[in-house]
């Protein structure tokens, strides 16, 4: 397990992270790095990744630590190594050296921490590997850390720029593997091989499937057909913990076939159309609705959806072919924070509609400068939305099966890019890497 040794600037943003949290809430924080997770036996871990609060104001990597913040003053918790354990693991950094290093006031064993935690606010348990502290959990806590983490800082977007240029760069090498793989598998090993050659982990399980209707599928044995769509989410993670979160969809032959082309039209049209009008101040929930928009004017341009698009999402007509959210928060996680459930996803007094074509929005709150989220509209035929859909006669005045049918060999499609917001607009931190057809093409030919 690499320890992530953190150079002096990072010593300084980590600090003022903490003051900063201890401007929005005085009250004492305990947060805890986590513990491996054993698959069969103990010394047979899960990847070990540190929980991404704790990650926030430590940069520390390690698992069985615990932090105290007081003030902006930090108390670090941690063991040092057993001699047995350098005959396992090597040599690693003591107590006081990591103390030193992230700028800790004092250092005690990790249980030690115990006997602080009377006066202080926590988190729900992170993932289960925190010692038991039932429901005590501070609203309060969650509150300044939505506050903080919302925004990001120069390290913060350094990070996340540095995966995404790695997250291109994999999306380039499985284009690229595309004509010779016979197999999803096949690209995404050229895929993750790129990110870990660079130091890096997947941000998430990577989906690379031409079944991109299932909208999480984590299956690679599908064989690749030259008629078919090969749909690739994947992202890298910094060492650091900074994701990034990309999704492409390319002809498998290298060649669109003119009904894909025309669907793949549409979706990104939905996309642009977001990028277009993301700025501070503009509400998430608005980019929402108008790919939703979009994508039905495009669904009714080519015969598939009758009437007019803003009715048609009014009624969720279009959810039957996009049935998720535009995006969501992009930090120290994919879904950064939603851990905490909605309270960084949401706004303080909204909540998920029970709508259909809102329900899975993850995100509803103003865009604001330094915030970084994912812009991914999509195209999908799910046959257990669209069977039942059909089967009800409810739809037979809005959606011309019919002309559907012309399209049913395109199962999913998905176009996913990370928006930093910036004071009078956005950029889009992983434009590098196309999104328009032709381009798309020339990269997977170029093989
Ligand atoms: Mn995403």
């Amino acid at each position: 397990m690499a320890l992530q040794t953190p150079p002096l600037p990072l010593v300084q943003v980590l600090q003022r992270r903490r003051d900063r949290l201890a401007q929005l809430h005085p009250r004492p924080v305990v947060l805890w790095s986590g513990q491996p997770v054993a698959r069969n036996f103990r010394a047979n871990t899960y990847p070990f990744r540190a929980n991404s609060h704790f990650l926030y104001f430590t940069g520390l990597t390690l698992p069985r630590v615990a932090i105290r913040l007081d003030q902006g003053q930090l108390t670090l918790f941690m063991d040092d190594a057993s001699p047995e354990s350098a005959l396992w693991h090597g040599p690693t950094p003591t107590r006081e050296t990591i103390a030193a290093e992230i700028g800790a006031i004092a250092a005690y064993p990790y249980q030690a921490v115990e006997g602080y935690l009377a006066e202080a606010a926590t988190l729900p348990g992170q993932g289960g590997h925190n010692p038991d502290l039932g429901p005590d959990h501070s609203p309060a806590l969650v509150e300044a850390l939505v506050a903080l983490r919302l925004y990001h800082d120069d390290q913060a977007l350094g990070q996340i720029k540095a995966a995404a240029a790695v997250s291109m760069a994999a999306h380039r090498a499985g284009m690229a593997a595309t004509p010779g793989a016979t197999t999803e598998a096949q690209v995404r090993a050229a895929m993750e091989q790129v990110i870990i050659a660079q130091g890096m982990t997947c941000a998430y399980n990577s989906i690379v499937t031409v079944h991109g209707e299932v909208l999480h599928n984590e299956q690679y044995h599908h064989a690749l057909a030259p008629g078919d769509l090969l749909l690739a989410d994947v992202g890298a993670e910094a060492p650091s913990g900074w994701a990034s979160d990309i999704t492409r969809t390319w002809p498998v032959s290298g060649r669109f076939s003119p009904a894909q082309r025309d669907l793949y039209d549409v979706v990104l049209a939905a996309h642009d159309a977001c990028i277009a009008i993301a700025k501070p101040g503009v509400e998430y929930r608005d980019l929402h609705l108008l790919a939703c928009r979009t994508l039905a004017a495009g669904l009714v341009d080519l015969g598939v959806l009758r009437g007019h698009p803003e009715d048609l999402v009014e009624h969720d007509v279009h959810a039957l072919f996009f049935p998720h959210g535009v995006g969501h928060l992009l930090g120290l996680d994919v879904h950064d924070m939603e851990d905490l459930g909605d309270a960084a996803g949401y706004a303080p007094g909204r909540h998920r509609s029970d709508r259909f074509g809102l329900k899975f929005l993850r995100l509803d709150r103003p865009l604001a400068d330094t915030m970084v989220v994912t812009i991914e509209p999509g195209f999908y035929q799910v046959p257990a939305i669209l069977g039942p859909a059909r089967q009800s006669g409810q739809y037979d005045e809005t959606v011309n099966w019919a002309r559907l049918a012309d399209f049913h060999g395109v199962r999913g499609i998905r176009i996913e890019n990370d928006v930093q917001i910036t004071p009078t607009g956005c950029t889009v931190l992983t434009a590098a890497l196309p999104t328009q057809a032709e381009a798309l093409e020339a990269l997977v030919s170029a093989a």
